[in-house]
């Protein structure tokens, strides 16, 4: 039965900027390793052929290493690799995969299907729809309704932009796709790319999405799908590979109570080197209570591959007996005592609790400095 691998996204050559150094290495690093998976698991399955659609590199800019390091990954799998370009890797008439024939670094079992014409293989034909600009507002999946394939061969269409009406938020680009691609042109399967989550969208179409997570979108990223269609015309058998290792992961704290701490700090400990993690973090803390999380959070930065925490919810409210171990007395003493009766009061006045840390941590610094 005709097995096919369908993934896309690779965005290979992406940087993560916003990221500290070390950790936007290893996620640069770490989809090229995706790649090397995919590749494994076409040979294991014994693919006839892995469907790639479109964005397989970032930028149309990337390094020439990287283009020869993306064909090095497809080693491992030496059957058919059948590629579009999407809206980061547009064929334009120069682009990276000009660069790429120019290099002579493209394997002869990789096809670049980079113009919307018929290609036809053992037991299956490719209907591809390449974007060949970063934006096209025509839906360049159009033409496949009419084109004729030869009897008895599968139709396979391949495509990369938004089906209209079924995604709503953070599609990367315009590139219109008929919902009903499908069932207009008799397509066996159409492998969708841009959608960075995996999403079924009816028997014969969906996406991939990106093998490797890249944002913190929480869209069931990390995954290639595994294809197996009996006969034209038969429902396609579809199971979802797991592929990705890192989980990215927005995770918020509110610290009030005890067990909120419990909450927060097991979920610290637990963190290993494959998350990316976007911590907010709320709450009144005193000053024993921000050295305690500063701990936490200083063991968890070292465990991850990347942790950031986002702090501007966060107050200090020193305790009653650590503003006593400040043995300030005369007006600043009044001042603070007010200050703290105050806050404590109002735990939604930002200035008061600004004022009240502020002062806090400046006596702190005047004892330990003293
Ligand atoms: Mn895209």
């Amino acid at each position: 039965m005709p097995k096919f691998l369908h993934t896309a996204d690779w965005q290979i050559g992406r940087t993560f900027s916003t990221w500290e150094p070390e950790a936007a290495h290893q996620l640069t690093q770490a989809r090229f390793a995706a790649v090397q998976r995919i590749a494994q698991l076409a040979s294991e399955h014994a693919v006839d052929a892995v469907l790639v659609a479109g964005d397989v590199f970032d930028a149309q800019t990337v390094p020439d290493k990287t283009i020869r390091r993306l064909f090095q990954a497809l080693e491992g799998f030496g059957g058919l690799w059948i590629m579009i370009s999407g809206n980061h890797d547009a064929a334009l008439a120069q682009s990276v995969w000009t660069r790429a024939r120019k290099l002579e670094c493209v394997p002869p079992n990789v096809h670049l299907l980079l113009t919307p014409e018929v290609a036809c293989f053992d037991g299956f034909a490719v209907l591809p729809a390449p974007l060949t600009q970063r934006h096209c507002f025509d839906d360049v999946t159009a033409w496949m309704d009419s084109a004729s394939t030869p009897a008895g061969l599968l139709r396979i269409g391949l495509a990369h932009g938004s089906v209209q009406g079924l995604l709503h938020e953070g599609i990367d680009s315009p590139n219109p796709i008929h919902p009903q691609r499908a069932a207009l042109a008799h397509l066996d399967w159409l492998a969708l790319g841009d959608w960075h989550g995996m999403q079924l969208l009816d028997a014969h179409t969906a996406y991939s999405g990106t093998p490797e997570a890249d944002r913190l979108h929480g869209n069931d990223p990390g995954h290639a799908l595994l294809v197996e269609i009996a006969a034209p015309g038969a429902t396609p058998q579809v199971q979802v590979l797991d592929v990705g290792q890192y989980r990215w992961q927005r995770l918020q704290a509110h610290l009030q109570l005890e067990s909120d701490w419990d909450a927060l700090l097991s979920t610290l400990s637990a963190l290993d080197a494959h998350d990316v993690v976007q911590l907010r973090v709320q709450g009144s803390l005193s000053w024993a209570q921000q050295q305690r999380l500063q701990a936490a959070l200083d063991r968890a930065e070292a465990q991850a591959c990347a942790l950031q925490v986002e702090r501007s919810g966060l107050r200090l409210l020193p305790s009653d007996e650590e503003l006593a171990a400040l043995h300030v007395d005369g007006y600043v003493g009044e001042v603070l005592t007010q200050l703290r009766q105050e806050s404590a009061a109002h735990t939604d006045d930002v200035l008061l609790q600004d004022a009240l840390a502020l002062l806090t941590q400046t006596l702190w610094q005047q004892q330990e400095g003293a």
